[in-house]
């Protein structure tokens, strides 16, 4: 018995000892990506005037994103006002059963390094919208999120956080990845990284949900970006 459990440590040691060395050489492409990004990787910060690319947004349900121009939108923070450049995100859409729909995009990268998931966001009043951010750390090595009918992962994680826009004007907001809900079938740890032929942080999602059952939403999003 004790000869299996030293036997089991060792492997434990040796299992360490290789995910550290893993870490420690997979390469560091994302702070290359992001030049004017404040933070250490960007996702987007709209000013190519577009959702179709870098990154190409998808678009689920009766969310209808728009990206504005900031011209219009210019209550709130002031220090959050000299971040947005020209362009942001807005928002809307309307609901008879709370959910309205939500955009997604592709990242596959290693966000080990990151702690936290920083954006701007313009509220239009008190009723402006609840926000879940969802993202997708690939558990069982193929780069793909597997689901079930109630769409989540099943074995894969998913790490959620929701904001509750009732605001109106800028303000800037920090979700560390330490407060973010565990769902899904994966490992339950945060290890986006691309041990074992994983894709690492496969995709982030963001999902509008109106206050009332039947309401609207309407926000702007602006320098979405993993900070550490
Ligand atoms: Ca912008
Ligand atoms: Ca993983
Ligand atoms: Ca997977
Ligand atoms: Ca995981």
């Amino acid at each position: 018995m004790k000869k299996v459990l030293v036997a089991f440590m060792a492997l434990a040691i040796a299992m360490t000892a290789s995910a550290v060395f893993a870490m420690g050489t997979s390469p560091d492409k994302t702070s290359a990506s992001a030049p004017t990004a404040a933070y250490p990787y960007l996702v987007d910060n709209f000013e190519n005037g577009n959702i179709t690319e870098n990154p190409e947004w998808f678009v689920f349900d009766n969310i209808v994103p728009t990206v504005v121009r900031n011209t219009r939108y210019q209550d709130g923070d002031q220090s959050v006002l000299k971040t947005i450049g020209e362009y942001s995100l807005n928002l809307k859409g309307s609901t008879s059963s709370w959910y309205v729909g939500g955009i997604g995009c592709v990242l596959g990268i290693d966000a080990s390094a990151y702690r936290s998931v920083e954006m701007d966001i313009y509220g239009s009043g008190e009723n402006s919208g609840k926000v879940k951010i969802e993202l997708y750390d690939d558990d069982n090595g193929n780069s793909e999120i597997e689901v079930n009918s109630a769409w989540k992962p099943t074995a894969d994680d998913l790490f959620l956080a929701e904001v509750d826009v009732n605001w109106t004007g800028w303000k800037h907001v920090s979700l560390p990845l330490s407060e973010f809900k565990i769902e899904g079938g994966g490992n339950r740890v945060w290890d986006p990284n691309f041990a074992g032929g994983s894709g690492g942080l496969v995709k982030m999602q963001i999902i509008s949900v109106a206050f009332t059952e039947s309401g609207d939403v309407n926000y702007n999003l602006d320098n979405i970006e993993l900070g550490n």
